[in-house]
């Protein structure tokens, strides 16, 4: 009886610790709070890209306590195969999701393994989210927004834009320049457009969003969280109040040195040039809008900061701030004019550099990172500085190392996979090869704008040779998968059938 007494104690003791050991490692793991904000490029004042972006929140942000990464890098530098790559894990290469047309879903890989949000939800988190987190795509039974992969999907913003004041509305291809409508204004291989929007602020849709976090902030969660908040700015139409506007004066605004003979540098194995001036810059350059374009694309930047500020205020205003990581991210960069073009989806600087700031609890200063990370790196990144079980399979590396010490071994390059080609960037070189065999070389220490190609030089070989061996040899070739979509799908609610297809215990 005494030694049953004995067992019956110890085991309750045993059982006791377990629950504290449960309990403590659940009060131990971070939440994350996870913000993406598409097609920002290094304009923000952190990095430094263009001095006179105004992101009061970003620079408070990172002052406070971030690691600032100046020269991290997309998987992929246009929305689906990027916000893909570093959502699922695999690069474009791997999962064969190259293009916005095509779906993650479709790919093999993605099949059969958890996708961030899944792989914590997995791990016992609770996940959540709202806005533009993955890309979305059309199905038959209504639209894939990603909502599959959260325990809870939000979805407060409203389908369309905002409206625009009609009387300051810039549009390519309805041919009106702030607001005046004329046959000759019109291009059809433009589509760029801005104005005010006749919201007020707390109307728009990225702040419904900054909104929403605000609110989740607020609430009590009995699990660790991991919640996805997905602003749509500076993305196009660059349609924001008014007061963002305001706080660029369009005659002292500075647009992008463009050099008009930069492309001829750039030849096809037949020796033909590579690439051509767009039908955007070739419609700013008719009308001279340089300077509005880069107010709009400024003015959306600060609209969105505006709403950033939101949520890291509501955070730190939190009983979340000091057990949770934030991170910051951009899906890709954005040309305003440089190499003759406006847009993404380029294997230049302009469009693989993106914003990335991490910040981990206790950071209290600004921790300025030079290695090239990249977005294919946050999976492997924040499942190891929450302590989940390390995934095998991931073509991204852990920089956990680095936010312990900045100086940490990393070798790594940044790697930005397109339709048609690969963007290798490592410290001062930049190296690029399309997969018709079009090189470029760069030395963007010299050479910031990438005006001098320098892969005629033969003193650069060795270069080449060491940044070349990055280029993935078998790219996947699933690419052509597209989805079926049901008519006007972006209107349409999310398809109830996709969570079912996603067994979270089946997944790796
Ligand atoms: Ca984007
Ligand atoms: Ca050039």
């Amino acid at each position: 009886m005494k030694n049953r007494n004995k067992t019956i104690v110890t085991l309750g003791l045993l059982l006791f610790m377990g629950f504290a050991s449960i309990a403590q490692k659940q009060k131990q793991q971070p939440n994350i709070l996870f913000i993406a904000i598409d097609d920002i490029n290094d304009w923000v004042s952190p990095l430094e890209g263009n001095i006179q972006a105004i992101t009061p929140s970003m620079d408070k942000f990172t002052k406070e306590g971030a690691m600032v990464f100046k020269n991290a890098v997309c998987a992929a530098p246009i929305c689906g195969p990027s916000r893909s790559a570093l959502l699922s894990g695999f690069l474009p290469s791997t999962s064969g999701v190259y293009g916005n047309a095509h779906n993650m879903l479709y790919s093999d890989i993605v099949k059969e393994n958890a996708t961030l949000p899944e792989y914590f939800s997995k791990n016992g988190y609770h996940t959540l989210a709202n806005g533009k987190i993955f890309h979305k795509h059309g199905t038959a039974n209504g639209t894939d927004f990603g909502h599959w992969a959260f325990n809870e999907f939000a979805r407060a913003r409203r389908y369309n834009n905002d409206p625009v004041d009609k009387k300051r509305y810039t549009s390519s291809k309805a041919g009106i320049i702030n607001g005046k409508r004329n046959a000759d204004f019109a291009s059809k291989e433009s589509k760029l457009s801005w104005g005010p929007t006749t919201d007020s602020f707390k109307e728009t849709v990225d702040y419904t969003v900054a909104d929403w976090a605000k609110t989740q902030l607020q609430r009590d969660f009995d699990k660790p969280f991991f919640m996805g908040v997905g602003f749509i700015k500076p993305h196009l139409p660059w349609i924001v109040p008014q007061e963002f506007f305001d706080l660029y004066n369009l005659d002292s605004i500075v647009s992008p040195i463009v050099n008009e003979t930069d492309l001829d540098d750039i030849l096809t194995t037949d020796g033909k040039k590579a690439y051509k001036a767009t039908g955007e810059y070739k419609w700013i350059k008719k009308h001279g809008l340089e300077k509005e374009a880069t107010r709009a694309y400024l003015a959306s930047i600060s609209y969105v900061d505006a709403c950033l500020g939101i949520v890291i205020d509501a955070l730190e205003e939190s009983k979340y701030a000091n057990n949770t990581i934030v991170v910051v991210w951009g899906d890709h960069g954005w040309h305003l004019g440089e190499k003759q073009r406006y847009l993404k989806n380029t294997t230049w600087l302009e469009a693989v550099k993106t914003p990335l700031f991490v910040r981990v609890p206790d950071m209290k200063k600004a921790i300025v990172v030079d290695k090239n990370v990249s977005l294919i790196d946050l999976y492997p990144t924040l499942i190891e500085l929450s302590g989940l079980p390390k995934k095998q399979n991931l073509d991204g590396h852990s920089f956990a190392s680095l936010i312990d010490n900045p100086k940490a071994k990393w070798d790594y390059p940044g790697i930005t996979i397109t339709q048609d080609g690969t963007s290798v960037l490592l410290g001062k070189w930049h190296y690029m090869i399309t997969v018709d065999g079009t090189e470029q070389l760069y030395n963007i220490e010299k050479d910031p704008l990438e005006w001098e190609n320098l892969i005629l030089d033969k003193s650069y070989k060795s270069i080449v040779d060491n940044l070349s061996k990055w280029v993935p040899k078998n790219r996947h070739k699933s690419s052509k998968v597209r989805f079926k979509k049901m008519k006007n799908y972006v209107d349409a609610p999310a398809d109830p059938t996709l969570r079912a297809t996603r067994k979270l215990a089946k997944l790796n």
